[in-house]
């Protein structure tokens, strides 16, 4: 199996929202208490965003919460840095708690905020764990020799480069080191970012990417996907050498920004095969299906 697109994508549009919106995107993903739990991306009237909670009981079909789930606001001793919105939640499982890393924006720039939550409901906001500029930061869902793994993506000068770095608590950070450069002259020119949580499998940690090449004005947004070693999470076993998933469609070609699929969440299921919640065009929450093993065959 390749990547199929659900046939009724978009999974969900502004539409779908009981409020005021201008768009829905960018949703993190997870399994809780046997249904499917998407944090999504809103972008409110006024242009910043918040996350609201989608359910579900198949992975398909999603009914939107009637309230914000995290806003700005929420963030009272943090709020300077993310007073422009949050964004592109990630959630990783550690034991019985779901931690959330997201872009907080502010007139600082992008940095990463880390959260935790039990029930959705309640949540404690741990604040930045990184300087700006940085993005698209995933956390590894268990320890690896004794210590917590994160990968982001500092922007330093014109470099994007994927990093990893190790922490006893999750709050404190370091050895860190490069795990990933773009691919010059390739569909994953211009920088590249995780975009997925990683998932383990029995040949190594697979991760989602997302790539960006500039076409004149416009920027094309593609995911990709690679193998990391199980004991030694910085050596890349393998990476794929095409997106397993590019703009083709109506709904990701044109939006907000046109021309981009961009993820920052999957389910994997017990049988093998994955869900893949991506986004088109910055204005919609799409889903495609795949399998661990076509993911792991295309890293080869
Ligand atoms: C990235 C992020 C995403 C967005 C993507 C495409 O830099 O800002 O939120 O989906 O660009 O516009």
């Amino acid at each position: 199996m390749n990547v199929i697109r659900f046939k009724l994508n978009p999974i969900l549009t502004k539409d779908n929202v009981p409020f005021k919106v201008n768009s829905i995107f960018n949703a993190g993903a997870v399994k809780f208490n046997g249904k499917y739990i998407l944090v999504c991306r809103v972008e409110m009237p006024n242009g910043r965003s918040s996350f609201v909670l989608a359910e579900s009981s198949d992975g398909y079909s999603f009914k939107v919460h009637d309230k914000l789930f995290l806003t700005p606001e929420d963030h009272s001793e943090f709020y300077e840095y993310v007073e422009w919105g949050i964004e592109d939640p990630r959630i990783t499982q550690l034991e019985d708690k779901f931690f959330l890393t997201y872009t907080g924006y502010s007139e600082y720039m992008p940095l990463v905020i880390l959260a935790e939550t039990k029930d959705f409901k309640n949540v404690k906001i741990h604040g930045p764990i990184s300087e700006p500029s940085n993005k698209d930061c995933s956390l590894f869902p268990e320890k690896i020799n004794d210590k917590y793994w994160k990968i982001d993506r500092p922007s330093a000068e014109n470099r994007k480069d994927i990093w990893i770095a190790s922490s006893p608590d999750l709050i404190h950070w370091g050895n860190y080191k490069i795990l990933m450069q773009p691919e010059p002259g390739t569909w994953e020119n211009d920088k590249i970012g995780s975009s997925s949580d990683p998932i383990k499998t029995d040949k190594g940690w697979l991760m989602l990417y997302h790539g960006v090449r500039g076409f004149g004005i416009t920027s094309l947004y593609k995911l990709g996907v690679v193998l990391l070693d199980l004991n030694e999470p910085w050596k890349v076993i393998g990476r794929s050498k095409e997106p397993i998933l590019a703009p083709e469609m109506d709904y990701e070609r044109v939006g907000d920004v046109n021309n981009v699929v961009f993820a920052n969440g999957w389910i994997a299921e017990s049988d093998g095969s994955v869900k893949i919640y991506y986004s088109g065009a910055d204005t919609n929450v799409c889903v495609a299906d795949t399998t661990i093993d076509y993911l792991i065959s295309v890293c080869k």
